[in-house]
């Protein structure tokens, strides 16, 4: 196993395709609902969509916050009222946090809608993109919120290909996007926590590295969730003496006694994006220029 620096990138074709997707369909679009991962609130904000949405009323949404720690979702919402977007914590998947979601939606446009009514354009749905990074749940907050499979989802990046409009509640339609990253990682840490929460194909990844750096974090920032969740009594100096004490806890060992690295780190990579480490939020809000 190597400490090297790493080059993470993932830029395949189909994600230049989509921003362009992007670009052509914004007309098209009364606000962008942009699906930020609640884990990694800064990670998870691509700048090339932060760009192309800028002109358009926004949205929001931070999504798998039951994965998330719960205090620094507030500390978050706070931070981005502060800066003048309406920030709405969600879970796609039990649906908590969609009301608020779309009463927001129906609010930012208001004006918008209320404009053509006016000019005596007949009343018609809103329409809305919805935007993020790979696996951040796009195409599950839309299957939460129609009540029906309607987009294809998976847990692993890159599932949704194309565009797909779906009519949801009332009078909202929504516009479900593939993800897409961006072309180069200015920060190895972006990459890393993009990589630990699931954003980017494990393929183009070295599994092993990946997991020996999120368990040096972890340890560093959640001893105890650590020691907790595999029962180890104290926190070792090195990533690798603390991945070897959980390999030989969850009985990862080959023959002649040797750590079976590839299959503990995928143990750890599994635990730590479902959630079972615990409630984690690797980032908090600090005034940055991005925003
Ligand atoms: N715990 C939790 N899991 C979620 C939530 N939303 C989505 N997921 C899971 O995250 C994974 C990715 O969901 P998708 O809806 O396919 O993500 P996507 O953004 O459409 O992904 P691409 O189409 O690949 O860009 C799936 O395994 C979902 O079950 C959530 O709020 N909480
Ligand atoms: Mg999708």
């Amino acid at each position: 196993m190597s400490g090297d620096k790493m080059h993470i990138n993932w830029y395949p074709g189909h994600m230049k395709k989509t921003i362009e997707l992007m670009q052509k369909n914004l007309k098209l679009v009364d606000v962008a609902v942009e699906l930020l991962d609640a884990r990694i609130p800064i990670s998870s904000r691509n700048p090339q969509i932060d760009q192309i949405i800028a002109e358009k009323p926004r949205v929001i949404a931070l999504n798998k916050s039951d994965l998330a720690d719960s205090a620094v979702t507030l500390q978050w919402i706070r931070f981005f009222k502060s800066v003048g977007i309406n920030t709405i914590p969600i879970d796609s998947l039990n649906g908590s946090g969609l009301d608020s979601l779309m009463n927001e939606i129906e609010i930012v446009t208001k004006p918008k809608m209320d404009a053509l009514i006016l000019r005596g354009i007949r009343k018609r749905s809103i329409r809305a993109m919805i935007v993020g990074i790979p696996n951040v749940g796009k195409s599950s907050l839309i299957n939460r919120l129609t009540g029906k499979k309607s987009a294809k989802t998976g847990d692993k990046p890159g599932v949704t290909k194309g565009k797909q409009w779906v009519k949801i509640r009332g009078n909202i339609e929504l516009l479900d996007m593939p993800g897409v990253l961006w072309p180069k990682f200015e920060d190895e840490e972006v990459a890393l926590r993009l990589a630990y929460t699931g954003s980017i194909k494990d393929e183009v990844l070295d599994i092993e590295t990946i997991a020996l750096k999120l368990i040096e974090h972890l340890c560093l920032y959640f001893p105890d969730y650590i020691k907790e969740r595999y029962k180890i009594d104290s926190i070792f100096e090195t990533a690798l003496e603390n991945m070897e004490a959980i390999a030989r806890r969850r009985g990862c060992i080959l023959s002649g006694s040797r750590i079976d690295y590839a299959r503990v780190a995928n143990i750890i990579l599994d635990e730590f994006r479902s959630g079972q480490i615990g409630k984690i939020t690797l980032e908090i809000p600090v005034l940055s220029e991005r925003y």
